[in-house]
């Protein structure tokens, strides 16, 4: 599945705007043929979240199914062309149905989909189109939920939160990314695979095609980027085809220096192009050796963050303007990196990563899996969702790391370390390592999981994430750094490998300040950061430092929130506290260490 462009042979209409809406919490509408059109008062855009955006109407905390409705005219010029819906996300569940006929179903959040809907529509007309939108999880579903019973029977009643999740962030539910109407050539590129390598200024770029309908046709690619310009072509049989360039004289990118070649992929049928793809492509490498990071041959140290897609109103939904501020402020503040943290993020944020010369790790959405409550299916869906945020990210030079689940065993149960786990995961890590080879794998390890985690052996760098001076020793920087020492050594005594701390923060309200060491104070995020800073900066397999987080972001209701997760170094409305400025200044200069 390609990335939607408009050219000569294909074309896409956003259906944005306002949709109807109704939620269902009686779970009534299949029943009661919804699918046909409904009645409702209800307006939500798209994309959005209806949590904060419909908080008017009690949807605030919903999770469950809710109804999205909008006509859509499809032109004449569709015909003879593959038809295709296609949405960007729909968190978590999504059924459709056009003209009040089922087309199809998908069941993972943070990921495009699209049908084929040619038999579903007629052009020149209008057409329905009705979604079905559930954000209700289960324990086969990635990420995982969690139920009332489930929190008594794991004694967890003191954690419990409202909506119930395993995560803490707000289960947004809706449809968060754009819906499009596509048309495609009937016979077609259907998925284009980008490898590069780059050594000592020579690069070389690996493309495989894979085509549907095509009998006896040729593939022809053209690269360009300053005054190179190269053609390479050849035949596609069985619906594929593999062009390699070698670019001796090679601009690689870089976050100093993104560069971007411009590649055209045609597919020619006697001398005609029958479809055309236009992607840029960043020539660049990735290594680890010994306990370092290389980026094109040379060490990088990763500094940034854990973010999350959360604004006001908006929730989940993809806004442009606020995705340019983003990236602006981590330009700012000198950060060359951030995590998916913890689900995939909207695609046009990698393609402005790759622009923007910001580092990614790119990280599919198991958060928390409680092994208790795994299952066959959810490893088939684990390893599902490798496939598909692989395909989609692939050809991103800006995604240097794949993150495949984060913090494993939050609640520390201890038959995790002995008992079905780490065949579960050798599986999780085998596929993806299938999918791409060139690129190193994590999972974040959280404290209660212990060190004995079979991550920590299957990742190729051993990531932590740790609360010392917050969840532990709160108020106690001195003692939790102590500690946080002694246990970051036994982790690289036992592993070997190059470590990073992906997460380590502390809540922290704009306005509060103490002369003293005091918990969500201003001056204490900054200290916690600091002292964090020092001690990971002075051990050499240290590969990076990630704060938790960018910004402050909405949590499901618990003890321990006050609305907002505040580990932020932004508010949620990115406005800079105090610990801002002083990792701009670290970020900035070289005084400290690591490059
Ligand atoms: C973690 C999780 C992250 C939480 C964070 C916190 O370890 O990975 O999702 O938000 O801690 O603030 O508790």
């Amino acid at each position: 599945m390609l990335f939607p462009i408009r050219n000569n042979f294909r074309n896409s209409i956003e259906v944005t705007g306002l949709w109807k809406f109704k939620p269902d919490p009686n779970d009534i509408g299949e029943q009661e043929e919804w699918f046909q059109g409904f009645e409702s008062d209800i307006d939500i855009a798209v994309p959005g979240s209806w949590n904060e955006q419909l908080e008017e109407f009690g949807l605030m905390h919903y999770v469950g199914p809710a109804w999205f409705s909008k006509s859509v005219f499809i032109s004449r010029d569709a015909q003879n062309k593959n038809i295709l819906l296609r949405i960007g996300s729909a968190d978590y569940h999504a059924k459709v149905w056009i003209n009040g006929t089922f087309v199809g179903e998908h069941h993972f959040g943070f990921i495009p989909f699209e049908f084929q809907i040619n038999k579903f529509v007629q052009c020149g007309e209008i057409a329905q189109i009705v979604i079905c939108v559930d954000n209700r999880l289960s324990n086969d579903s990635i990420p995982q939920g969690i139920n009332s019973e489930q929190y008594e029977t794991e004694h967890r009643l003191r954690e419990e939160t409202f909506p119930p999740a395993r995560f803490d962030f707000t289960p947004f539910g809706g449809i968060h990314r754009p819906v499009q109407f596509l048309t495609i050539p009937l016979q077609y590129l259907d998925t284009i695979k980008v490898d590069t390598t780059y050594s000592n200024g020579s690069g070389s770029v690996s493309l495989s095609l894979s085509t549907k309908n095509i009998q006896s046709a040729s593939a022809v690619a053209i690269i360009k980027g300053g005054s190179t310009s190269v053609t390479a072509s050849s035949t596609i049989t069985n619906n594929s085809s593999i062009i390699n360039f070698a670019l001796p004289d090679c601009h690689c990118w870089s976050p100093e220096d993104p560069f971007l070649y411009e590649l055209t992929i045609q597919v020619q049928q006697n001398n005609q192009i029958v479809d055309e793809y236009l992607l840029s492509v960043g020539i660049r490498e990735i290594k680890i050796d010994g306990n370092k990071l290389l980026l094109n041959g040379k060490e990088i140290y990763l500094k940034g963050f854990g973010k999350h897609e959360d604004f006001y109103v908006i929730g989940k939904g993809l806004s442009l303007p606020l995705m340019v501020k983003d990236f602006a402020m981590m330009k700012w503040i000198n950060a060359n990196s951030f995590r998916t943290s913890h689900y995939p993020y909207a695609e046009e944020m990698m393609f402005y990563a790759d622009k923007k010369g910001i580092l990614v790790i790119d990280e599919v959405p198991a958060v928390s899996l409680d092994f208790r409550h795994v299952t066959e299916k959810s490893l088939a869906n684990h390893k599902e969702f490798i496939r598909k945020l692989i395909e989609r990210d692939h050809n991103h030079p800006s995604v240097i790391i794949w993150a495949l689940g984060n913090e494993p065993n939050l609640v520390g149960e201890p038959t995790y370390t002995t008992g079905k786990s780490r065949n579960y995961w050798k599986e999780v890590f085998d596929t993806a390592r299938s999918f791409d080879s060139s690129r190193p794998l994590i999972v974040p390890n959280c404290l209660r999981a212990g060190i004995d985690d079979p991550v920590m052996e299957l990742s190729d760098i051993v990531c932590i994430n740790r609360y010392y001076g917050w969840y532990e020793y709160p108020g106690q920087l001195v003692k939790g750094i102590k500690v946080l020492e002694i246990e970051m050594d036994a982790i690289f005594k036992k592993y070997r490998k190059p470590m990073m701390m992906t997460e380590f923060g502390a809540d922290t309200i704009p306005g509060f300040h103490s002369t003293s060491d005091q918990m969500f104070t201003e001056e204490y995020q900054e200290k916690l950061i600091l002292m964090y800073i020092q001690l990971i900066r002075s051990k050499s397999y240290m590969i990076g430092e990630h704060v938790w987080n960018f910004a402050d972001f909405r949590a499901p209701q618990n003890m321990r929130r006050v609305v907002l997760n505040m580990k932020g170094v932004f508010t949620r409305n990115r406005s800079p506290k105090q610990a801002a400025f002083l990792l701009k200044k670290i970020w900035a200069d070289n005084t400290m260490g690591k490059v």
